[in-house]
């Protein structure tokens, strides 16, 4: 019997599988949507907003629904459960769950004649909805910890990041200070990686190193809990309540509990591997020394692999450092990540577009590098770059056109498709020298990802901009993709390969996985009028910061 691995995404909208063969090649996909597959929920993009200002929850019953209904999809599809040697994953970033007292008999005692959500929620949960990466409410908590460690860069140097609404730990303050009870009724707290392999198991999983990074909680250089962090976000109490250092990726957790062997005849040797986030999961799927990903989902990120910095620089005020989920001490992923990406684009499709991604493509080809002067920042959800900036901001040759005068004169209607695409990348162009390290060569390959990286307009345009060849991967769900990597990274380990690197095991494989594609080649003549263009996207964007600050919209 070929072994199989498999890699699960939990993503803001959606649950996807990726099931390949020990050549890395895939066998399997299959996908649960949130909104269109479970609706009672009554999610928006897999989302609720509300009740407070800035909160931006997911429903974790949804989530162990997703985990049903993947399974019996995949059961329809022929996948022989039995062959899967291994299993690892991926989650959105950030996102944390609130086990309860009752959470850990629970899951160990789960019967298979019965569904997960029955048996779980809500009695395995102190919260029923989970704080997710879009949610903005703790704006006081990021400027309590930075004040407590002594200023942004402090906190920067330690976790790899300054403090940021999303960030876990300052989600857990904040439920410490409007939900003291729920807190108080929390035995252990994951991350929405560290949640999924706890179902597989049957106990509550420890969290993975890379994926801890996005937390502010962790030295990102040791890859240990920081007790004086810890002891900001919450109290003496919380060391326990995330239970025991973080774990690297690869590393095996266990095998798969009797739930799922009874339920859905898995074999009982399937081992399970910690999951990480889905950026550093993105990255060990895709990413090869000098590459640059650039991944276009719901979010944007860039993301580089780069070696360790011996002395984390004031360049991390904006990006973040994350530990490399398998090459840590020795590698270290930067990450920028904006939170109006694909919705973002796809509500100036709507608007100005017909709906059509079609009509959309024309209009962006139709236009000019730099749409003759316009320029257009789109942040329908508070920003993480620039910090919680919300709203549209026009300008016309440099100048700020107040939303109140805009009109088809000031800010034409047929330019906004192409104004969105230009400011998203200028952004991220405009930052990228600041995340190299020092003496670093010349970025080789722009490797493209996520649902807009199918747009041959989008990666034309990002091709010109950031004046770099444009590949994309065979594989569609890098993030899946890397989760299956990862399975099998634990499961050659286990089989006789106990010292090999995650390098090693890929470097056998070479060609199989990561069939690479170049997409799209920069225009020598456009990318110059690019260059031109970061100046003038950094000094919109500080006028935005401007007005922004003083709400002068
Ligand atoms: C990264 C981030 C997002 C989520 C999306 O910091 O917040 O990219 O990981 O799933």
């Amino acid at each position: 019997m070929q072994p199989l691995f498999l890699g699960l995404d939990l993503s803001t909208q959606q649950l996807k599988a990726v099931l390949v063969r020990e050549d890395h090649s895939i066998l399997h996909e299959s996908s649960v949507r949130f909104d269109q597959d479970l609706p009672s929920y009554e999610t928006e993009n897999g989302a609720l907003k509300g009740p407070a200002e800035g909160e931006v929850t997911s429903p974790v019953a949804m989530w162990l629904d997703a985990f049903e209904l993947l399974a019996e999809r995949m059961k329809q599809a022929g996948v022989d459960f039995g062959s899967i040697a291994a299993i690892s994953g991926a989650g959105q970033q950030h996102g944390s769950v609130f086990w309860s007292y009752d959470a850990e008999d629970a899951l160990a005692s789960l019967d298979p004649s019965q569904t997960l959500t029955s048996q779980l929620s809500p009695k395995a949960f102190s919260l029923p909805r989970a704080p997710i990466w879009q949610d903005s409410s703790t704006t006081r908590e990021c400027r309590e910890i930075e004040e407590a460690v002594g200023g942004p860069q402090i906190l920067a140097d330690i976790t790899g990041s300054r403090a940021y609404e999303r960030f876990t730990g300052t989600q857990i303050a904040r439920i410490r200070r409007v939900n003291a009870e729920a807190y108080k009724a929390t035995s252990r707290i994951s991350l929405v990686s560290s949640f999924m392999p706890s179902v597989f198991l049957g106990r509550i999983a420890p969290i993975e190193i890379s994926d801890a990074s996005g937390m502010n909680l962790m030295n990102v250089l040791t890859c240990k809990w920081d007790d004086i962090l810890l002891d900001i976000c919450g109290g003496p109490e919380l060391r326990s309540k995330l239970g025991p250092e973080p774990v690297s990726g690869g590393t095996c957790l266990g095998n798969i509990s009797s739930f799922w062997t009874n339920r859905w005849g898995f074999n009982p040797n399937c081992l399970i591997a910690p999951f990480t986030g889905d950026n550093p999961a993105t990255v060990v799927a895709l990413s090869f020394p000098g590459d640059a990903l650039l991944s276009l989902g719901t979010s944007t990120t860039f993301l580089l692999s780069i070696p360790p910095a011996d002395i984390p620089p004031k360049r991390f005020t904006t990006s973040h450092l994350l530990s490399h989920p398998t090459t840590a001490p020795d590698a270290q992923i930067a990450m920028l990540c904006y939170k109006n990406g694909a919705l973002a684009r796809e509500q100036v499709r709507d608007k100005y577009a017909d709906s059509d991604w079609s009509n959309y493509n024309t209009l962006v080809d139709s236009g000019n590098p730099g749409c003759n002067g316009y320029m257009g920042l789109y942040f329908p959800l508070p920003e993480i770059i620039p910090p919680g900036v919300k709203g549209e901001f026009f300008f016309r040759n440099g100048r700020f056109v107040p939303l109140v005068q805009v009109t088809e004169e000031e800010v034409p209607q047929a330019f906004q498709p192409r104004m969105i695409l230009e400011s998203q990348f200028l952004s991220i162009r405009s930052r990228i020298a600041a995340i190299l390290p020092p003496d670093s060569p010349p970025l080789q390959r722009l490797v493209v990802t996520g649902g807009s990286s199918a747009n041959h307009t989008i990666r034309q345009l990002a091709a010109d901009l950031f004046n770099m060849k444009v590949y994309v991967s065979t594989t569609k769900e890098a993030a899946g993709m890397g989760g299956a990597l990862l399975a099998k990274y634990a499961w050659w380990k286990q089989n006789g390969n106990s010292k090999g690197t995650f390098e090693e095991m890929n470097a056998m494989m070479e060609g199989e996985s990561t069939g690479m594609k170049c997409v799209a080649e920069p225009r020598e003549e456009v990318a110059m009028q690019y260059d031109g263009l970061v100046a003038s996207y950094t000094a919109c964007e500080e006028e935005v910061v401007k007005i922004w600050a003083t709400k002068d919209v």
